[in-house]
């Protein structure tokens, strides 16, 4: 069958190929000053992979800049960290493919790329091929979690709702390139900006990947057909194991039960409804409660109203350590009637490969 051949040829990515960083003019002319003993040299780590600064809609990507850096049009609320920053203690390629900036380790990828949004369904779909394509070329066997992010996600074109139109476009790319719904999707996020651009910032990897599903929840991609013509794709949670990592990625999780949203028009009670769903996901595969992961989980909390900040804060305070991290934004949830959006990344590695938030 045309699908399984799809299927295989996705699994059996090509060698990772990718050339040793080059040592640069300056590195060469002035070389690093030597440590004191015991002192570890800066060219050991950890390394930048990727950063992730919010709110700054009107930054232009430097033409020579060729590490991953976005700039989503998303407004950081009060007290919140303003970027995220994704590291590695192995020194990382950087490239550009596809017209993806992107920092490749042999266990990790991490790209961003931005494309003009004014259609979304064509939009979504250069992405997500470059995107799809760009995996596939550098090695990495499974795409593990994407946060997307683009304008007026609720305005009709062409008799289609955006986020439905982007729902479709994605479907389609990674059908196109073999994916089968129940077993590989990533964890995902998908939000309102402001700005004009379609953002993706996604990793990928090589290891073991299992998606999560929570079972109070109909499985997004098995949505009926009311919420659009073809089902969100993402996993409820994914988990990556290799050598070096151990890590959950949880995607924006809201105040769904079944495949319905629940109190559409209480903050208090979705932000109940949330945790509940956060905690059975993690109860279902035996994962720790929310509390107990302390400094090991970074949480990205979407309100669409920035005036819920402090009712969410009441709301959240038995639930999330306070060591634990949160970037709070302000963002259009993608249905109408919800009023916020919880992600997190959890560590059970120990190595704390997490993004930190500055
Ligand atoms: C939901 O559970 C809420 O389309 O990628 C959450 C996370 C949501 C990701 C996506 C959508 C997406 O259906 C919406």
């Amino acid at each position: 069958m045309a699908d399984e051949t799809r299927l295989r040829s996705y699994h059996q990515p090509l060698k990772h190929q990718m050339m040793a960083p080059k040592v640069s003019v300056k590195e060469a002319l002035y070389p690093e000053p030597r440590q004191p003993k015991g002192v570890r040299p800066r060219t050991e780590g950890p390394f930048t992979l990727a950063e992730i600064h919010y709110g700054h809609s009107t930054r232009l990507r430097h033409e020579r800049e060729s590490k991953p850096r976005a700039y989503p049009a998303i407004i950081p609320l009060k007290d919140s960290p303003q970027s995220e920053r994704w590291t590695s203690l192995n020194k990382p390629t950087y490239g550009t493919l596809n017209g993806i900036d992107y920092a490749a380790t042999d266990e990790l990828l991490i790209g961003v790329g931005r494309w003009p949004s004014k259609a979304i369904r064509e939009a979504t779909t250069t992405a997500y091929h470059g995107l799809l394509g760009a995996t596939r070329r550098l090695g990495y066997e499974h795409l593990l979690r994407v946060w997307q992010f683009f304008p007026e996600i609720h305005r009709e074109e062409e008799d289609l709702e955006r986020y439905r139109s982007f729902c479709l476009a994605r479907f389609e790319a990674l059908e196109a390139f073999g994916f089968n719904m129940r077993h590989n999707l990533p964890a995902a996020s998908a939000l309102g900006s402001s700005g004009e651009d379609l953002w993706l910032i996604f990793i990928a990897g090589n290891g073991a990947m299992t998606p999560l599903e929570n079972p109070n929840q109909v499985s997004a991609y098995n949505y009926p057909e009311r919420y659009g013509p073809k089902s969100p794709s993402f996993s409820r949670a994914v988990r990556f194991k290799s050598p070096q990592h151990d890590v959950v990625f949880i995607s924006g999780t809201a105040s769904i039960l079944g495949h319905e949203t629940h109190a559409p028009n209480d903050i208090r009670r979705q932000c109940e409804i949330t945790i509940d769903n956060l905690s059975t996901l993690l109860k279902t595969h035996h994962l720790q409660p929310l509390w107990q992961w302390g400094e090991r989980a970074a949480f990205k909390i979407y309100l669409r109203q920035a005036k819920d900040q402090a009712l969410m804060k009441e709301c959240l305070k038995s639930w999330l350590h306070p060591s634990s991290r949160v970037i709070w934004l302000e963002a259009d949830i993608c249905r109408r009637d919800l009023l916020l959006e919880i992600e997190a990344t959890l560590d059970l590695s120990g190595s704390s490969w997490h993004p930190t938030y500055t």
